[in-house]
């Protein structure tokens, strides 16, 4: 959510693309898109539009027009699958994002950094990197979206957070796992049990065949495609099975917490 995203898209003005995509939706999506927000990012979300210009606005609101109730039923399915893409399609440069310049994004040491489990789980030791890179990984390449309105595709390669999860022996009938990260303010996320467990969450150590670059959540970020991107945290530290709903960095901000498809 960088100041450097609050651009301005060439004959399109953003509030009345949202206003007039809300008319357009059939009534359960519309009244699901409202009670999520109404943001740009979700428009983007729901339709796969990059909005660049007035003609791929024209786009975007000619396929909410088409929305129809299978459709429904498929965003509003927390298992459906994120679609994935070629490498060829990815993003470059991938951009970086967070509330603060690059400059001061957390510089953490790969020797020293631990990952610790708490709550409700039964093996609580914490986490060295090299532990966590012998476990079983995962490569995707998938669309990041940002609720500011503009998405990415990438590549991360990590290991499914509903593994991590069985490892540990968490309560997976708990309703959340919650992310604190290490910047110097502060960030954290909650994430629905029900995301944990998809397919498609992973715990990411790499980004392309790189091990993940400081810019974009060194030594380890969740990768969640079936979310916005505030619901990604990056430079995790720890991660704690809960019941309570503790809220998180964005969403105590008033960006809803499901913030997904
Ligand atoms: N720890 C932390 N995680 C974070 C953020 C942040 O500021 N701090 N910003 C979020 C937001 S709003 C976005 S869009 C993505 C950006 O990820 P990227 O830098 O890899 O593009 O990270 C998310 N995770
Ligand atoms: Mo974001």
């Amino acid at each position: 959510m960088g100041r450097l995203r609050k651009l301005l898209i060439p004959g399109v003005d953003k509030h009345l693309l949202v206003k007039d995509a809300t008319k357009a939706m059939p009534d359960l999506l519309r009244r699901r898109f409202i009670a999520g927000g109404a943001s740009f990012g979700a428009l983007t979300l729901l339709t796969g539009c990059d909005v660049l210009d007035s003609s791929s606005a024209e786009e975007m609101l000619k396929k909410v027009s088409k929305f129809n109730d299978a459709f429904q039923a498929f965003i509003f399915n927390p298992d459906a699958m994120a679609p994935t893409f070629p490498e060829s399609a990815i993003t470059k440069p991938f951009p970086f994002n967070a509330y603060y310049e690059l400059d001061d994004a957390p510089e953490i040491d790969g020797k020293d950094w631990k990952f610790e489990v708490s709550g409700l789980v039964e093996n609580k030791k914490p986490w060295t990197l090299e532990e966590l890179y012998k476990l079983p990984q995962v490569k995707q390449v998938t669309r990041h979206i940002c609720v500011e309105g503009w998405s990415a595709i990438g590549s991360w390669t990590g290991t499914p957070l509903r593994d991590f999860l069985k490892l540990v022996g968490a309560d997976t009938t708990a309703k959340y796992c919650w992310f604190q990260c290490a910047d110097r303010e502060g960030y954290n996320s909650p994430l629905d049990m029900r995301t944990a467990l998809h397919p498609q969450t992973i715990m990411a150590f790499k980004f392309g065949d790189e091990i993940l670059p400081r810019a974009y959540g060194f030594p380890m970020k969740i990768r969640v495609p079936t979310k916005l991107g505030f619901k990604n945290p990056k430079y995790v530290v720890s991660m704690e099975v809960t019941n309570d709903y503790k809220g998180g960095y964005w969403e105590d901000q008033g960006y809803n917490s499901f913030s997904g498809s």
